[in-house]
């Protein structure tokens, strides 16, 4: 059976207590939509779609070797995406190595047959989903960046839970 897979870069328990904290900010400020659970937030570098297995244990022979870099990354502002109505916290700034992960990784994935991904890579991660619009005074949110480390990669698969989509880690790239 095909699961839905992605890559991802896990959030720390620091930055996810620093995310919850200005969730429940955007929740005061009037934000309503549905809060993404901090077990579940974390910042896609590919989306696969929908992958085989044949299709995925090619891909861990691939890439049995990937290398991650060090990441470092601050996270200091606000994204509104109408149409799903995802607000999510993002980088005006993409380091380098980040975007060279995440370029490596939508590559190996539209050169062999999974999703190809059309739009240019913006770090994010989403804090609501099916949210009205911003509010203008939200312009200067968040007041301090949050600075996310990570030295790690996972494969990512995403499952319909009783309480909602969950995503599980299948396999972990450590630096
Ligand atoms: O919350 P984010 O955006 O980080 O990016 C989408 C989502 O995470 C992406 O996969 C992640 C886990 O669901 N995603 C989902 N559906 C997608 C699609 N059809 C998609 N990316 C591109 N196209």
């Amino acid at each position: 059976m095909a699961q839905r897979l992605f890559f991802a870069l896990p959030v720390a328990r620091t930055s996810q207590l620093a995310l919850l904290k200005l969730q429940s900010q955007l929740a005061q400020a009037g934000i309503h939509g549905r809060m993404i659970p901090a077990t579940n937030f974390h910042l896609t570098l590919a989306f696969l779609g929908s992958v085989t297995a044949s299709q995925k244990d090619a891909l861990l022979a691939r890439l049995a070797d990937l290398t991650v870099p060090d990441l470092h990354l601050e996270l200091d502002t606000l994204h509104y995406w109408a149409k799903p109505g995802i607000v999510a916290l993002g980088a005006r700034r993409t380091p380098i190595a980040l975007g060279q992960l995440a370029t490596q990784l939508q590559q190996d994935a539209y050169q062999h047959g999974l999703h190809p991904t059309r739009h240019a890579f913006r770090p994010h991660i989403t804090l609501f989903r099916g949210a009205s619009a911003l509010l203008p005074d939200l312009a200067h949110v968040p007041e301090q960046p949050i600075v996310m480390t990570s030295h790690s990669v996972e494969l990512m698969v995403s499952v319909n839970g009783p309480a909602g989509v969950e995503y599980h880690c299948l396999k972990r790239w450590q630096r």
